[in-house]
């Protein structure tokens, strides 16, 4: 009956994960999969959730609403669109709970398919793989705009301006607004504007894709983007609260959507509702209480996010040991981009030959396009990935 069907391949950052754990060299290095660990190795239980789960305990277990729980989806209001922005004082937002930053783009894209069919959709080049895959599986055909440029190692900002401007009115476009997986390069404060610009003249649909809030500057100003976007045009916003509360099992995002007027947000409200419903029914508990306990309690926010900025604060004290560290070993490689680039991850420039050697040699691992996970180092590793990443880069 199945005889037809076709193997998997797998996912590459998976498998690649999966690759590292069988590797029996004691002295590897992990900077593939996207998860942050401490100074240890380990990933963190935050004390601000920790303290959370010991107020929730385990007690009766009832379905939650198909958006999900109202506390969780006032936090990731407030957490998105800060407590004083317009649309949330006009009511203008639809939000639910949904199941990772995944399942919040996956819902965008049922919703989307639903009520504006046949468009065209434009992701950067490169972008993390499944904006493709999720909205391919909607029905949609997907394409790109140029946004790496690889000579500067910085966005190609030309090049996206000319796409989103050459593409037809109305398209959807997904961008991610701070912490850009895999490149690690933002557009600049005028950048965004100049794009909002030609976003809002155009007519396009908006996703923001927001996994790594936080990890940028801070909380307050990684979300800078999408507010100023919010205040002129409808948009939808994905965002993920796997990396930021490290609790990457828990699938705990939120899917927000700026409509027009309080009365176009009830009835969007009701069609995400009705996807949810068809999908998956209700969002999980557990990981929802503990992120609503988090955001929802003054103490436990605050606490929250001085943890996050303790997350970012060690990847960019990373970022210069580590640039210090290959400077100390060669003057020809330049590591510039190390500190350029924020957030979880860096695009070296090394080539897929390159990064194999890496790892074939030292046991180092990268994903093969050349994104490091910066998220991985740490004071003992440094070294070792820095020699690594000299040899590799002057073979
Ligand atoms: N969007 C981007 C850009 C990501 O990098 C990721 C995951 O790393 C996600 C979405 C998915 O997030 P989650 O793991 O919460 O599903
Ligand atoms: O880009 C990454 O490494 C993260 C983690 O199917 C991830 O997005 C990778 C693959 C995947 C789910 C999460």
């Amino acid at each position: 009956m199945f005889g037809h069907v076709e193997p998997f391949a797998g996912d590459p950052i998976l498998s690649l994960n999966d690759s590292f754990k069988a590797d029996p060299r004691a002295e590897k290095v992990n900077l593939s999969i996207g998860v942050y660990t401490d100074e240890k190795g380990r990933i963190p239980v935050l004390g601000s959730v920790r303290s959370a789960y010991e107020r929730i305990g385990f007690a009766e277990r009832p379905y939650l609403p198909m958006e999900g729980h109202p506390g969780y989806r006032e936090g990731v209001q407030k957490l998105v669109f800060g407590g004083g922005h317009p649309a949330r004082a006009e009511k203008r937002i639809a939000t639910i709970q949904t199941i990772g930053g995944t399942g919040a783009v996956g819902i965008a894209a049922d919703f989307l398919a639903k009520h504006t069919p046949g468009r065209t959709v434009l992701v950067s080049d490169p972008t993390w793989e499944n904006h493709h895959g999720l909205f391919q599986r909607a029905g949609f055909r997907t394409t790109t705009y140029p946004y790496w440029d690889r000579a500067n190692r910085s966005v190609d900002f030309t090049g996206m301006v000319r796409a989103l401007e050459a593409a037809e009115a109305g398209s959807i476009v997904i961008l991610q607004p701070v912490c850009h997986n895999p490149t690690g390069v933002d557009l600049s404060e005028e950048q965004q504007t100049a794009v909002t610009d030609v976003l809002v003249a155009k007519g396009h649909i908006v996703v923001f894709d927001m996994a790594y809030q936080g990890f940028g500057t801070s909380i307050e100003a990684d979300a800078a983007f999408v507010r100023r976007f919010a205040e002129r045009a409808s948009c939808l916003v994905a965002n993920s609260f796997s990396k930021n509360f490290s609790l990457y099992g828990e699938r705990c995002g939120g899917l927000s959507i700026v409509c027009r007027d309080a009365d176009e947000a009830e009835r969007v409200l009701g069609q995400l509702k009705l996807a949810v419903r068809r999908s998956y029914s209700s969002p999980p508990m557990t990981g929802g209480l503990l992120v609503a306990t988090v955001l929802g309690d003054d103490t436990l926010r605050a606490r929250w996010i001085a943890e996050v900025d303790g997350m970012r604060t060690r990847m960019d004290a990373m970022r210069r040991l580590l640039a210090e560290r290959i400077r100390a070993l060669s003057n020809e490689v330049d590591v510039d981009f190390l500190l350029s680039q924020r957030g979880m991850f860096s695009f070296t420039g090394l080539s897929e030959q390159q990064v194999r050697d890496m790892r074939e040699k030292d046991g180092v691992y990268l994903v093969g396009s050349g994104r490091m996970c910066v998220a991985g180092l740490n004071a003992d590793n440094v070294p070792k990935v820095a020699e690594s990443f000299v040899a590799a880069s002057q073979a």
